[in-house]
């Protein structure tokens, strides 16, 4: 399918998925979510997806200004479902997602990272909720998966001053695993999502669900999920297979059943 904002690209199973409009620093307008939403129901092949900005300068920075100054009421209801939509999609998908943050992530672009499991920024990230300087609140799930990331107060902070942070910031707050060279970031991000490829597809889809899922309930609770979860692998193929290879010495070959 031909994308007008974004890119696709695809290295054996690891699919990267870039948001490229960078006269607008790569910002989400409606035509844009779109097309991410499209894109992301093309996966059925994909074992990881990395995400990244197009151009020099930015990640996504941030909703469309320029489109929302205009919209009205009922196109911004339409819009929010939208984004709720894209970033509920992004964050549920059965598999590994990475965000490569490459330049500025403000406002709705940092809540896309944030959607993501993995955040991973280039030396020149700039990472912000701004969106009180508009006037407005983050509207893509950044007051709560912020403050689940990095705690009530420093949450507080980031929001009420809209400050931009640098990456070795957000490190330091845990909002960015790890900061990387402008030019080392997406071979970093493939070779992190190469480590994954080892590994059973199941049995990472199962964690990834049952880490989320658990993070909103109690201990009892959560650890009932574990139990549940361990036991739907046993009599999977990759169960299987995973044990076998352990067990005759050579690399296991998953096939996520
Ligand atoms: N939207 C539209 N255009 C943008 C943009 C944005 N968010 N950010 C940058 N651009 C455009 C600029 O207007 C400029 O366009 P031209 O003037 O060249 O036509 C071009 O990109 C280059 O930007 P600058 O000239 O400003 O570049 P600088 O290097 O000087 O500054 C900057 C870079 C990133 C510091 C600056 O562009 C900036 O502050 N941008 C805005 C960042 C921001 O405030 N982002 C948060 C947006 S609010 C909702 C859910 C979610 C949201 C809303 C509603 N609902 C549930 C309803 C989310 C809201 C947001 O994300």
């Amino acid at each position: 399918m031909a994308y007008e904002n974004i890119r696709l690209e695809t290295q054996g199973v690891i699919t990267t998925l870039t948001i490229d409009r960078p006269k607008a620093l790569n910002a989400l307008n409606s035509k844009t979510l779109q097309e991410i939403e499209s894109a992301l129901q093309s996966l059925s092949e994909t074992r990881v997806l990395i995400l990244t900005g197009g151009g020099e300068k930015a990640f996504v920075a941030g909703a469309d200004i320029a489109e929302m100054s205009g919209i009205t009421a009922g196109q911004a209801r339409e819009f929010a479902a939208q984004g709720h939509r894209v970033l509920g999609m992004l964050e549920s998908l059965p598999i590994p997602t990475i965000a490569a943050v490459n330049g500025f992530a403000l406002g709705g672009g940092c809540e896309l990272a944030l959607a993501c499991d993995l955040i991973y920024a280039s030396e020149k990230a700039k990472l912000g909720l701004p969106e009180v300087s508009l006037g407005i609140i983050p509207g893509f799930g950044g007051t709560q998966r912020l403050t689940r990331l990095v705690g009530k107060m420093r949450a507080k902070e980031f929001i009420f001053t809209g400050a931009h942070v640098t990456a070795a910031q957000a490190k330091e707050y845990g909002l960015v695993l790890d900061v990387l060279p402008a030019d080392k970031l997406l071979e970093h991000c493939r070779a992190v999502a190469e480590k994954m490829l080892k590994n059973g597809p199941l049995a990472i889809s199962q964690a990834k669900r049952i880490i989320e899922f658990g993070a909103d309930q109690d201990l009892r609770a959560a650890n009932e999920l574990e139990r549940q979860g361990f036991a739907a692998l046993f009599g999977s193929e990759d169960q299987r297979e995973g044990m076998k290879a352990f067990l005759e010495k050579r690399p296991a070959a998953f096939t996520g059943r």
